[in-house]
């Protein structure tokens, strides 16, 4: 769910089910052990020994802090947290000026989001280790991580959308992400009344380019009716083409959702043939619009981001192209929708719903052949329900929202009222086992759990209320999620570990596919930063009116230059520090008194620059944030700040070593830049 994180969110599901005519009760909101859940063996099953690595690297969206937390598997250890959509001060993105223009957007620079779904790249329908995608909640974007550095590397904006929740799930090829609107607008967006819902607002479902980095585009739009767009998930195998995504509000309500939202028994699953919707754009029945959106992307060689704006979008209207998508009526609000690893079952989440409803591919294309029609909704063919279903979960549990497969036959459902994981059999629809989980499951997670060759040793519980489970922290706490050994017939539990922000979705891959992969440090010589130093030499201050640059190296334990002078109030200074380190994890920081935004972080061989606007005469230290060597301590320098006007010359101040290197540089090159010699001009 979206917003689950109070136990008030149980009792409003309880009450809409009471409104229903069912009355559901919470029986996650006791209190107390339950300790004993783990077999005796469990820890050492979850015990990864010092110096040893986990299984699978595991990530975990952070919800609210629009970051990704990535953790290792089994352990539950936290290894590091992504910045995606969130400017964060642990690192400087979106902070420090090379960042900066990956927040980008037409509503201005954005500092936050929220983040719901990671999506790992596939090929083959099968994760490949190379990216990770996720989607902004809030205001709609989805990003790619690259896993070689477990850096955001490219954000796109979604237009003609609002509450990009459906996202950014991939084809089994990664040709397409997608992104479909949760809040249905007035396309393209206006100053219309709320009331005039049912004329003016709609959805889009949106084909994002994906496979090139840093050409990520969308392809085209497909105009919806204005219904609620809650998640979606390929088709593979037979159903490879297709792309499923559960709606909400088909009854389109504008108001008191919660009630008026949940008076269809069944909503639908969209069916969009995306190859379908490919050829109609080939045969030019799209339409191209104007529409604005920003896309954002750092430079591999630069270690700087760009914003491009774009104006316009490829859009489709169904009508235009008959056969691109279908409704298949599903009960009852539904959530997830799960494609099974053979692509043949599509599982619904109907979190209203007393049943799990699994449709068949198979029936579903014999029910198009066959025209098995129950009318259509503003042009689009409503199939009906017998004619697609293969089955029903009979009595599954309360509140079911999403499912996992095991590779093995079997599906994992979250039950999110009656807390518990259920486990069922795909084509038998039986019920297997049940494991109660605390509190209030939302997303599962099995690795590779969604594709078509799961990693079915674990399931892994992302829950929403921590209760009792943990020493109390005030009046938040912290969700929790717990790791459930599946490699048996029964479930075991095994661990049980706190996250940070709230995960919603999670994926996982085995470690081997992306440890050794990783990039050690950017290479110094290949940096294409405008204002790197490549050596101590090379560091430096320069004025340009009221604009001041100051170019700087950081190599264990000392910045060159370290001393600065000529700086005066009103300047604009800009620090672009290096770190010329060529050696794996000697990160360096930099920080400076007064600073309004952040520290730098600089990996080794990356440039970053600060911006810092002094306000008042004085000596302003600098220092390095990151403990990196036994002479950490002495990393620092000091830089006065003179009164406007002053005449107080530019100086930096750099090392005997530096100095040596300058001269020795100035013989072999005579015409060497100037800017070095002001650099070397007062030295000590
Ligand atoms: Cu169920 Cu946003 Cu996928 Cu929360 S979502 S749980
Ligand atoms: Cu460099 Cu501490």
């Amino acid at each position: 769910m979206t917003t689950s994180k109070h136990p008030r969110t149980l009792i409003a599901a309880a009450v809409t089910c009471a409104a229903a005519g069912l009355v559901f009760y919470a029986c996650s909101t006791t209190t107390g052990g339950n300790a004993n859940l783990a077999s005796g063996d469990a820890a050492s099953r979850v015990y990864v020994a010092p110096g040893q690595y986990d299984q699978y690297y595991a990530f975990l969206s952070g919800g609210y802090n629009g970051q990704i937390g990535v953790y290792g598997l089994p352990s539950g250890r936290l290894l590091k947290f992504v910045s995606v959509y969130s400017q964060n001060p642990e690192t400087g993105w979106g902070y420090n000026e090379e960042t900066k223009p990956m927040l980008q957007t037409t509503f201005g620079s954005i500092p936050w989001d929220d983040t719901h779904h990671p999506e790992l790249s596939q090929t083959d329908g099968v994760p490949d280790g190379r990216w990770l995608f996720i989607n902004a909640n809030n205001t709609p974007r989805v990003a790619r991580v690259d896993l070689t550095t477990f850096e955001t590397t490219e954000i796109l904006q979604i237009p003609n959308s609002a509450g990009g929740h459906a996202s950014p799930f991939t084809t089994p090829d990664t040709k397409y992400i997608v992104s479909a609107t949760r809040f249905s607008i007035p396309v393209h967006n206006a100053d219309v009344a709320i009331n005039s819902y049912k004329q003016n607002f709609k959805g889009t479902v949106s084909f994002i380019r994906a496979d090139q980095p840093g050409k990520m585009d969308i392809a085209f739009q497909i105009l919806m009716p204005g219904y609620n767009y809650d998640l979606g998930h390929a088709g593979k195998g037979p159903s490879d083409g297709w792309f499923f995504f559960t709606t909400y509000n088909t009854e389109q309500a504008h108001e008191k959702l919660e009630l008026n939202a949940s008076q269809n028994d069944k909503d639908f699953m969209a069916a969009v043939n995306y190859r379908a919707a490919e050829q109609c754009i080939a045969e030019g029945k799209g339409r191209t619009v104007p529409a604005e959106y920003y896309h954002n992307v750092l430079d591999e060689k630069s270690g700087q981001a760009h914003s491009e704006k774009k104006t316009s979008v490829m859009t489709l209207d169904p009508n235009a192209c008959p056969g691109v998508v279908y409704f298949m009526p599903t009960p009852k609000s539904p959530h997830g929708v799960d494609v099974d690893p053979t692509g043949e079952y599509m599982v619904a989440g109907g979190k209203l719903a007393t049943v799990i409803p699994v449709h068949s591919f198979k029936k579903m294309q014999q029910a198009i052949a066959d025209k098995a029609f129950d009318g259509d909704e503003y042009g689009i063919p409503v199939l009906k329900y017998s004619a697609t279903i293969a089955g029903e979960v009979q009595k599954p549990g309360l509140g079911p929202l999403h499912t996992e497969f095991d590779g093995k036959g079997n599906a994992y459902t979250s039950m999110f009222i009656s807390s518990e994981i259920v486990k069922w059999k795909l084509g038998t629809w039986e019920v297997l086992d049940r494991m109660p989980v605390y509190y209030s499951v939302g997303h599962l997670m099995i690795p590779g759990g969604d594709s078509k060759k799961p990693w079915g040793q674990y399931v892994l519980s992302l829950n929403k209320i921590t209760k009792d489970r943990y020493l109390p922290t005030g009046p938040e706490l912290s969700q929790s999620a717990q790791l459930i050994d599946i490699s048996g017939n029964k479930m075991k539990m095994l661990l049980d570990f706190p996250t940070i922000g709230e995960p919603h979705y999670a994926q996982a891959l085995p470690a081997e596919l992306i440890r050794d992969k990783q990039l050690k440090f950017y290479k110094l010589a290949e940096s294409a930063h405008p204002d790197v130093v490549k050596a101590e030499s090379e560091g430096g201050i320069t004025r340009s009116g009221k604009r001041v640059d100051i170019k700087m190296a950081a190599i264990r334990s000392h910045f060159a230059p370290d001393n600065l002078e000529g700086v005066q109030v009103g300047d604009t200074v800009y620090f672009h520090v290096t770190n010329i380190e060529q050696d794996w994890d000697i990160v360096h920081g930099f920080a400076v008194m007064g600073a309004e935004n952040a520290e730098l972080i600089m990996a080794p061989g990356a440039t970053r620059t600060l911006k810092w606007i002094p306000k008042a005469t004085g000596v302003y230290p600098f220092y390095c944030t990151d403990f990196c060597s036994a002479l950490h301590q002495e990393m620092q320098g000091y830089v006065r700040v003179s009164p406007a006007g002053s005449n107080v010359p530019l100086m930096a101040n750099i090392s005997k070593k530096a100095q040596a290197q300058i001269a020795k540089a100035t013989s072999e090159k005579k015409d060497d830049s100037h800017e070095r010699h002001e650099a070397a001009r007062k030295d000590r």
